[in-house]
This record gives C-alpha cells, structure tokens and sequence, in this order.
C-alpha cells in the first residue's frame, strides 16, 4: 500500500512550516508533521489516556462507526491539563491560523485508542453535513497526533489524497485507492475538513493504536462539541486565556459570540472590552 507522499511529509524544525503545511494541505487534501512530540510526551500522554479509560469506565464504541475495538474519550481538555497543554501548542496553532484564518475555534478533542481486531471505518470526510457546494476552502481542520506509531497493521489512519477537490461524498459499499498515514509516534496529521479518510484496521493481536483527534472549525462555523455548555465554568476560569477564547470565550471579526454586547470573558469575571466592529464602523463613517 502506498504511503504518505514525500510532498506532504514535514519535520516539525522545517522553516516556514506553516506555510508548507497549508500549501500540501490544499493540493493533497493532507500533511504529515513529524517530531512535534518526543518520546516521554507521548509516554505520558499515553499514560493518561490509559487512566482516564480506566477511571471513567470507557468502554468500546457501540457501533462500527465509533469501532467495536475502539475506545473514545471525548472532551478530552476537561479531563487533564496535559491534554490542555496540547490544544495550546503554537506550532499547531500557526498551522491551523494559516488554513482556517483568524479566530478559528476548537471544535473538539477526542482520544482514538484502537485495539487489536477492530475492522476499517467507512471513509467519510469531516465536514460532511455541510450543505456549502463541494469542493470549497476548509471551513474545518482536524489535527491526528499519533502518541504510538501508526502502522498500516495497527490501524493508521487512511485517506484518498486529493478527494477534498471532488464534488461528490463516498457512499458506503464504494472502493477507493487509500494510502496508510504511517508516520512514528510524536507526528501529527492534518486533514482538510473534506479528505475522505477513516480509521485503519487493526489486524494485530497485541498492539494498540493511540491516536488524539484536535478539530478546529473556522470562527464563522459551529463546533462539534459543545465545550461550553460541557465544562463546568469553575474549571474553565482556571485554563489558559488561549484556551478559553479557543473553546468559545471569544469573539469572531469583533461581533460574532458577543453576549449583551459584552466579550463573553466577562462570563469567567474577567474585565475585557469587546472592541465592537460596530464602534469602528460608526467612527468610520463620522471621518
Ligand atoms: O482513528 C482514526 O484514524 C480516524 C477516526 C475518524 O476519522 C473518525 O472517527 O472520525
């Protein structure tokens, strides 16, 4: 099976890094980073997977889609800061900004941990329920970070490069050409909202695939989870300010999530000014 493309493949030292990234990821649909974390990251990362499964009684997904072998924890920042500290990486940040624009959000963060025996996922592409005439410019951005090397046995992802510029949708029973987005732990994959793609197989008897999904959504589009209303806002006030306007507690072009006019951080009791585009729309008007 044939892997990823040599013009997709970047180390995360590159120069001009979020420039390559956005350029693959709007001729092939995808791009691979590797080296954004080191071993003991992904260990650790591992480790809390592991412990919030284990806590929380995560068991596998009740249907194909989820994975009978899978098992998923989704709003994965509430459950530990180490999860926090990911979502905030600006080399990460700087790549999404430069495909997705200004004020991007998190749409979502979910833990994809496959285990032995789980059979491939339908492919489908991310933004699939939206009604904007394919193909278009992402509105939607999903991040793969692999915290265990991602092999084609183990359920590396896979996807049809260039199927974000086709019009159509796959439709379940179709074959498709993939590749296998083998990349070692610590790398990550970024998927342009529209590239079909699904998890692998995983046709090993003894080993799992770890795998964190981070989607990001332009500011203009609504998100997958609804990290606002799903974290307690006591828990909320003490993440980072990144984090906080990430999730929601921001405004988009200064209007767009304003509450009674006011910036939404006022709701976590911090004192910011909404910079209103209307203020600077009226003063316009009067020069
Ligand atoms: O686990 C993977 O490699 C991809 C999973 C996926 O695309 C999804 O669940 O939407």
């Amino acid at each position: 099976m044939e892997g990823v493309s040599t013009s997709a493949l970047f180390s995360a030292g590159s120069s001009g890094l979020a420039e390559r990234v956005t350029e693959a990821v709007n001729a092939e649909g995808y791009a691979v980073v590797t080296g954004l974390l080191d071993a003991r990251g992904c260990d650790a990362l591992v480790s809390e997977v592991d412990r919030v499964e284990r806590d929380h009684g995560i068991d596998f997904g009740k249907n194909d889609f989820e994975g009978f072998q899978t098992r998923r924890i989704f709003n994965l920042i509430q459950r530990s800061p180490r999860f926090r500290e990911l979502v905030v990486d600006e080399r990460m940040l700087g790549i999404i900004e430069s495909i997705l624009g200004v004020d991007f959000l998190l749409s979502g963060t979910t833990s994809m941990h496959l285990g032995p025996g789980e059979t491939p996922q339908l492919l489908h592409a991310d933004d699939g329920m939206i009604t904007l005439p394919r193909p278009h410019i992402a509105t939607l951005l999903t991040t793969l970070w692999a915290l265990s090397d991602f092999e084609d046995d183990n359920g590396a992802t896979r996807l049809v490069p260039r199927s974000h510029l086709r019009p159509e949708m796959p439709r379940p029973g179709e074959a498709h050409e993939t590749i296998a987005a083998e990349m070692p732990a610590g790398s990550v994959l970024f998927l342009h909202g529209s590239t079909w793609h699904g998890g692998g197989a995983n046709t090993t008897s003894d080993r799992e695939r770890y795998g964190l999904s981070i989607q990001f959504v332009a500011g203009w589009c609504r998100q997958q989870q609804n990290l606002m209303l799903g974290t307690d806002p006591e828990l909320v006030a003490t993440y980072p300010r990144r984090l906080q306007e990430l999730i929601g507690y921001s405004l988009y072009q200064n209007v767009m999530g304003h509450v009674d006019r006011e910036h939404p951080l006022t709701l976590l009791g911090q004192d910011v000014q909404p910079d209103m585009v209307w203020d600077r729309m009226g003063n316009e008007e009067k020069k």
